[in-house]
């Protein structure tokens, strides 16, 4: 294969051959040589005497290089083929641990595992060691590190942008059966994996105003900012599977400004002048935990102008570089996809750039901006939904909050020529809410009138936000809504978190393509009742569920057993993803089991149930769920009558490891939001992909996935999207089901203890409330759940059922959602780098 070009490219570079030898080499000793030099040069820590800790930091800086390799190579031939590329806006990145994901992706485990070996280490342990980054709050979030492993993967021109939290989301600890929160600040023994880049910086403004003059007959805007702080860049090389290309995700931080306001220190307390400088740092010093409510806070607004302002200048410093002022060009080599509302300032941004300081004039810059973004919505849950106040705005991005005006003006000016004098239907569609004398930006309908394509992540989802949310945005550019059903990886979700079944799908397919191209676990269904590979199956489950054991007992203090079912509801805790449904059931469960003759309870199958979550810290129903949970489980686990039959554990700071644990290790999974809530949900496909069969509702992509895997596979159950409306409206005439009476009744007086702490969860789903319709879909569920349990005593028909569930799983690979992104809305091809000779 050719070698990559040198010295192509603007800037200087040196004549090259002797380069290529630098590459570092994978062979085992190298990799010890390089291990050590680490530990030594960089550490400077004794090479006779480090720690697990120590080894596991060296062994990442080790894999730096290489990344770094790919890195350099993969920005250069960017640079000298010059596509069009994707930047990924997101607030949010989960990205969880990288030393396996790294070591398998670049393809170098076994010589790793190996190396660290002869030198006395085990792999698994200094995996162990790592701390996740948990920039992110939960499937949004991981949405977007799924994604930049595929763009990665398919060779696309990709980067993904967002802000370098020093605390990401908390950690959640239970004391008491209480959850609390921890900060998580990760950053504290340095993280070996990212570049920090202090030359690329940008300042960023906030607050001032603005000034108005004519020059030529034009006006011109000037904002003088009344703060500034600095934005700068770190890297986080993000290699793809089995391929050269390295993308990279540039996580900004912010730092007090330099030169600006100098004067500052002359005139006043010096110190405390340099004092509040360093207030800048707090702007990317913590991730809102909120996951899907919106909180009108100064600071939020402010952290995602900040990531935007620092985005947008970088990319269009890029394109300068290459094509100086050919402006009208932006279109063909930019696209921004805009993960939810949070990034959507980017847009009055980009309008700034180009009317105030490249002066294209307002209709020149709007013909660029309304080709280059592209919008994704991920809930229609009201209190997700962003709308800043324009005072606010106003205040904070006084240059920004002119702009949005201007396009809201144009674009009413379109309404009002193709509807007439439709007041209603403007003030409904206008970009700024005015009601009861507030006004308040909608930031969802900015992101729709300015993008070209705006996009649901699930069918169900997209239909519902056609018909909800953006109805008249539907009726009048029908054209800009699409549909694009979320994925997650198979590398990180099936092949690297479960080797027992990647061994077993590998050999049994004859080849590892599944791993770049999921459809092919198709071939599986052929084996779906071949009894040998039954028991393989099983015996690969049973490997899987060995290790969540460990960790449950680890973190709950509960021993469960590895041939009980293991049932699995594993999520941010909200209303509406109905926890609540799911420990009524085994409220039930228990006190059925209580008033069975002893001889009875001998054919029943034992369960497992395993719970986790966070709740919002601010989320007060959320956290008294957690509670109940736990209360409930106290009781079981500790009922010497029950034992074995029935355990509940909630599993403390649910996150990427463990989900990595638990996963593999499920035999049912739970997706049983009310139907039309959940815009997607993704943990579902990761629980199909490893053969847990689910029991849901038909809602978001768990529709999709019951149509790939056949409804006979999974257990399906509950009210339909179309029926919520009317159940909702009249649900306070419903009279529940007998039984649910019965465990509410049981949990009102006291028999898990709390019933006072307990009562205001109870008062959710009674008295006319439950607008979640817990008690509408309880018969059902408990229905479904009897039926979980008469097939599991039919271990063929379950397995067959498991098999079928990872065979059908093809679509829901990220590698099928990012080519759908990249042919419909980005238009961006691959661009693959070539292997360099001898690497
Ligand atoms: C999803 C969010 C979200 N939808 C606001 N919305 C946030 C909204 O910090 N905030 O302000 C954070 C997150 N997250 C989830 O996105 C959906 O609920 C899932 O159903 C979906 O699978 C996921 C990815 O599309």
């Amino acid at each position: 294969m050719a070698r990559p070009k040198f010295g192509t490219s603007a800037g200087k570079s040196a004549s090259i051959s002797p380069i290529m030898d630098t590459y570092k080499k994978n062979d085992v000793l190298s990799i010890q040589e390089n291990i050590v030099s680490h530990i030594e040069y960089t550490m400077a820590r004794s090479r006779y005497r480090f720690d697990d800790f120590e080894c596991y930091q060296a062994t990442a800086l080790s894999l730096r290089d290489r990344l770094v390799e790919q890195w350099n190579d993969t920005q250069t031939h960017f640079k000298d083929q010059d596509p069009k590329r994707v930047y990924y806006l997101s607030m949010e990145f989960l990205m969880g641990r990288s030393l396996l994901n790294t070591l398998y992706n670049i393809d170098v485990h076994e010589n790793y595992e190996e190396a660290l070996r002869e030198m006395g280490y085990k792999l698994e342990t200094l995996v162990e060691q790592e701390r996740d980054a948990a920039l992110g709050n939960g499937g949004l979030g991981r949405l977007a590190a799924c994604f930049l492993d595929s763009m990665a993967a398919l060779n696309l021109p990709a980067w993904g942008y967002g802000l370098r939290y020093q605390y990401g989301m908390f950690k959640q600890t239970l004391v008491n059966g209480f959850q609390h929160e921890q900060p998580d600040y990760w950053l504290t023994f340095g993280n070996p994996w990212e570049i920090e880049r202090p030359v690329v910086s940008y300042p960023i403004n906030f607050f001032g105003h603005v000034s108005l003059q004519e020059e030529a007959g034009r006006q011109i805007f000037t904002w003088s900012p009344g703060e500034q702080v600095t934005a700068v860049a770190h890297d986080n090389p993000i290699p793809g599977f089995a391929t050269r290309n390295c993308i990279n995700l540039r996580l900004w931080s912010a730092k007090p400004a330099r030169e600006f306001d100098l004067e500052a220190f002359n005139t006043g307390d010096y110190v405390a002048a340099i004092l509040s400088k360093q207030r800048a740092e707090t702007l990317s010093s913590v991730l809102y935990p909120n996951d899907r409510t919106y909180e009108g806070k100064e600071l939020r607004l402010k952290q995602q102008h900040f990531f935007v302002s620092a985005t947008i200048q970088d990319v269009v410093r890029r394109f300068a570089d290459l094509h100086r002022d050919n402006w009208d060009l932006f279109p063909e080599k930019v696209v921004f996809q805009l993960n939810d509302t949070h990034p959507t300032i980017a847009v009055p941004e980009l309008m700034r750039v180009l009317v105030d300081i490249y002066k294209l004039g307002w209709t020149r810059s709007w013909n660029i901006v309304s080709k280059v973004f592209a919008f994704t919505n991920h809930t229609v849950l009201p209190e997700a939904l962003e709308k800043w106040s324009v005072g606010l705005m106003e205040r904070l991005l006084p240059r920004h909050m002119q702009i949005i005006y201007d396009i809201n003006w144009r674009y009413l000016q379109q309404l009002r020529a193709k509807f007439g004098d439709d007041w209603d239907r403007i003030s409904r569609m206008s970009i700024i809410e005015e009601a009861y004398g507030e006004k308040y930006v909608r930031m969802a309908y900015l992101g729709v009138v300015c993008a070209h394509t705006v996009n649901g992540v699930a069918d169900l989802h997209t239909n519902i936000i056609k018909n909800t949310i953006f109805k008249d945005f539907y009726a009048l550019w029908p054209e800009k809504f699409q549909n694009k059903t979320n994925g997650v990886t198979q590398r990180r979700w099936l092949a690297f978190c479960n080797p027992p079944l990647r061994k077993l799908i590998s050999r049994t397919l004859g080849n590892e393509e599944w791993i770049t191209d999921l459809y092919k676990v198709q071939e599986l269904r052929k084996y779906a009742d071949n009894a040998a590979f039954q028991a393989e199956w099983q015996q690969a489950k049973k490997e899987a569920k060995q290790r969540a054991v460990g960790m449950i007992e680890r973190l709950c203090g509960v021993k469960v057993s590895p041939d009980a079912m293991f049932d699995v509801q594993v999520k941010r805790i909200h209303e509406y993803k109905r926890q609540l449904l799911n420990v009524l059931g085994i409220v039930h469960r228990y006190n059925t089991l209580k008033s069975m003759p002893p001889e009875k309870r001998k054919t029943v199958v034992p369960r497992v149930c395993i719970i986790g979550g966070k709740a919002a810290p601010g989320y007060d129903i959320a956290k008294r769920i957690i509670k109940l949970v736990c209360a409930v489980g106290d009781k079981i686990n500790n009922d010497p009558e029950i034992g074995d039959l029935l355990k509940l554990v909630f599993v403390p700071d649910y996150n990427v490891s463990s989900a990595e644990v638990l996963i593999p290790a499920s035999d049912v999974s739970q997706h049983i939001s009310t139907a039309g809530t959940e815009a997607s949900g993704t943990s579902n496909m990761k629980f199909s992909m490893n053969g847990s069969l689910i029991l849901g509702t038909m809602d978001g992509a768990t529709i999709e996935i019951v149509d790939e895997i056949g409804e006979e596979n999974a257990f399906i159950f509950g009210a339909r999207a179309p029926e919520v409306g009317k159940l909702r409206a009249e649900r306070h005439a419903y009279q529940p089901d007998e039984r649910f009476n019965k465990v509410v009744q049981a949990v009102r007086s006291g028999q898990f203890g709390w019933a006072d702490y307990l009562e205001p969860v109870m008062h959710t789903i009674t008295n006319g409330g439950d607008y979640y319709l817990v008690a509408n879909d309880f018969p059902a569920y408990l229905e479904a759940q009897d039926k979980v349990d008469q097939v599991y005593k039919d271990q063929k028909q379950w397995c067959k059922m498991s098999i079928m569930s990872t065979a059908g799983s093809g679509r829901f690979s990220t590698d099928r959602t990012i080519s759908n992104y990249a042919k419909d809305i980005w238009k961006v091809e691959p661009c693959v780098v070539p292997m360099p000779e001898g690497a």
